[in-house]
């Protein structure tokens, strides 16, 4: 029987692509990855946050290159792939993390908001993942990390859109690891919990009293782990999925909640 080789878990040589990483869920992934050896590649909306993302990459210790790209555009997206892959070389790792929520009853949902969150949460991901496979399949490799959601299996008050489309996600990963698993493509996806970030601010906010905002302490206690999770907790599943250790993971949603899902809720 062959060794096993800590090794696999290295990205060594490998190029990353990892959306939306100018801050958040996608900095500390893209981290990460770096940390294992990858080369990191992110895009954005802003050049003034691309630029401030690079210097923090930097203070910690990672050489990211940053780009100006909307995922929603396909053009856009189509020509960032084909300048990373002359200039950096094929993408062998592409994480799908760009996102947007806005949370607003459904009946009070205008269906421009509901499109565009489709559109940026779940068309992004076909228009990024259709634009590296070419490629990934003519090099025999690839890995795609879509970020997924608890609201890839629950529903709650106010984010009908977001969860539809984070709902799709989970299936668009698993038909990508349908149609092109047999060319060594895992595509694979990660659902985080209730993460401290930008995202989620609003659910954390102090209230007027100084009190803790009822949904943070409704989170607390729905999760097993009695915390928020923090951004560094994403960091050794994106590496898993990334790296040649999963080669036979595919199709795959990891949850990194704290036990959110696993757990029925506190008993009164
Ligand atoms: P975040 O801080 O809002 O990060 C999302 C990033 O997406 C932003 O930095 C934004 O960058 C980028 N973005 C948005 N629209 C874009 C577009 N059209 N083109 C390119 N980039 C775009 O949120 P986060 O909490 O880190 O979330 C990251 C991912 O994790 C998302 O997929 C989110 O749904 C998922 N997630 C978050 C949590 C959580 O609790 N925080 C839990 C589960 C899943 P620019 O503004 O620079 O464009
Ligand atoms: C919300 C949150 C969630 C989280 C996350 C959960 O309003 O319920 O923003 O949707 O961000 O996606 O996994």
């Amino acid at each position: 029987m062959a060794q096993f080789d800590m090794n696999d878990f290295r990205l060594d040589g490998k190029v990353a692509l990892v959306t939306g990483a100018s801050d958040g869920i996608g900095f500390a992934i893209a981290c990460g990855l770096a940390k294992a050896g990858a080369k990191i590649v992110f895009n954005g909306r802003s050049q003034e946050k691309n630029d401030a993302a690079v210097v923090r990459y930097k203070e910690n210790g990672v050489e990211a290159i940053g780009f100006v790209c909307d995922v929603t555009d396909e053009k856009a997206v189509q020509d960032l792939v084909a300048k990373i892959e002359k200039e950096i070389g094929v993408i062998d790792i592409l994480v799908n993390n760009a996102a947007i929520i806005k949370r607003v009853p459904m009946i009070e949902m205008s269906v421009e908001d509901f499109r565009k969150i489709i559109d940026t949460d779940l068309n992004s991901a076909f228009i990024c993942s259709k634009a590296v496979l070419p490629s990934m399949i003519k090099k025999g490799h690839g890995k795609i990390i879509n970020i997924c959601s608890m609201m890839s299996e629950l529903g709650r008050e106010t984010v009908s859109a977001y969860a539809a489309a984070k709902g799709g996600l989970k299936m668009l990963t698993r038909n990508i690891c349908s149609e092109y698993g047999h060319a060594n493509i895992q595509c694979n996806g990660i659902g985080p919990g209730y993460i401290a970030t930008k995202q989620t601010a609003p659910l954390r906010e102090p209230q007027a009293d100084g009190s803790r905002h009822p949904f943070d302490q409704f989170i607390v206690s729905k999760t097993p782990a009695e915390r928020w999770g923090v951004v560094e907790d994403l960091m050794g599943p994106a590496v898993f999925l990334a790296s040649d250790a999963s080669n036979f993971v595919n199709g795959h949603i990891l949850y990194v909640d704290g036990g959110i899902l696993a757990y029925i809720g506190k008993q009164p």
